[in-house]
């Protein structure tokens, strides 16, 4: 076992002293329980929540607390322990290192910072030392024409430096890697979009992306993530942004790789193909954001309406339909999640 991976148990099995925790090395085998943990950012006060969801009939949770007053976008960095928000207060990237140390309540102070550079950021999503934010700010003062930027970071030391802005030509949100392409919801629709090799864009400009296509039975897509693995999509649907209470959604689609490629560009991939999960029994009104475990079949929701907010978490969801989370825990305005395990 590394030492820094000893220092981290021995805290985590102090903090978490009722619940089993693994000491496994990170490169052991997936021998004994594994230790997953969901973040969770907020726009209600811009505090951290961590929860270990190792066992989800028993979930534990800590709040960190952050000089940030409302935050998106947020990451796990599990190779140094450091967890990194898009703070939408101080408008850049802020990481905080030493975030499995911390304790319930206890202040924790950045030790990355990036500059404040943006103007209405969303989800963060990394790929190695680069990190991208989506800003759904209207770019040309113009709300009737859609645009959208995403702030391009390289992780060096102690500081987030930007390296360039990417602007489009439809409204940003959620968005995820695969490898070196990214997709993009196109926020205001149920369409996803693809720029494959995103990071070759060096340079301020207005790039197009590669591929769009309408991912049917959705009105209003915002939260993404991808299984690759698996090769699994999951899309949130908050429909109507004023229903905050129970129009809001979210799709599965399986063998996604092949459904994407074999509809065209402007095309649509048909709700027979995916599997959805909505109604009032859910608690969907707005969900912004979603993360998957793969080991367990779960879903995990940022639902930022519904109670005033929550995280929510689905499995056995089958054919999916009007089921009701397994998990539901209160988290004022709810903005982005992250899996970490
Ligand atoms: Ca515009
Ligand atoms: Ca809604
Ligand atoms: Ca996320």
């Amino acid at each position: 076992m590394k030492r820094s991976n000893l220092i981290k148990c021995l805290a985590l099995t102090t903090v978490f002293s009722s619940i089993l925790v693994s000491c496994d090395d990170d490169n052991d085998d997936n021998q004994g329980p594994i230790s997953t943990y969901l973040f969770a950012s907020n726009n209600s006060n811009g505090n951290i929540t961590s929860y270990d969801v190792s066992n989800l009939s028993s979930i534990t949770s800590k709040t960190l607390m952050t000089t940030s007053t409302a935050a998106d976008g947020i990451y796990y960095d599990k190779d140094n322990d450091v967890v990194v928000q898009a703070s939408r207060s101080s408008f850049g990237l802020e990481g905080f290192s030493n975030a499995s140390l911390a304790t319930d309540g206890t202040a924790i102070s950045i030790g990355i910072s990036g500059t404040a550079d943006m103007f209405n950021p969303r989800e963060v999503a990394v790929n190695g030392n680069f990190y991208v934010v989506a800003d759904s700010q209207d770019v040309d003062g113009d709300v009737t024409t859609p645009d959208g930027r995403f702030f391009i970071y390289s992780k060096t030391g102690n500081s987030f430096t930007l390296r360039n802005i990417i602007t489009t030509d439809f409204k940003l949100w959620g968005m995820v890697f695969d490898g070196n392409d990214l997709y993009a919801v196109v926020d205001a629709t149920g369409k996803l979009a693809i720029f494959t090799n995103f990071l070759s864009n060096t340079t301020n400009a207005s790039v197009a992306a590669s591929k769009i296509i309408t991912i049917e039975g959705i009105v209003r897509t915002h939260g993404i993530t991808y299984d690759a693995m698996n090769d699994m999509m999951v899309l949130t649907d908050i429909a109507d942004a004023t229903n905050t209470q129970d129009d809001g959604g979210f799709q599965i689609i399986e063998n996604f790789k092949s459904k994407f490629t074999s509809t065209a560009n402007g095309g649509t991939l048909a709700l027979s193909q995916q599997t959805r999960v909505s109604g009032s029994s859910t608690l969907l009104g707005n969900p912004v954001d979603v993360a998957y475990d793969n080991a367990t079949e779960t879903v995990y929701i940022a639902e930022a309406g519904n109670g005033g907010g929550r995280i929510l978490a689905f499995n056995n969801i089958g054919s999916g339909g009007n089921i009701a989370p397994v998990v539901n825990n209160s988290l004022a305005a709810a903005s982005s999640v992250y899996l970490s395990k």
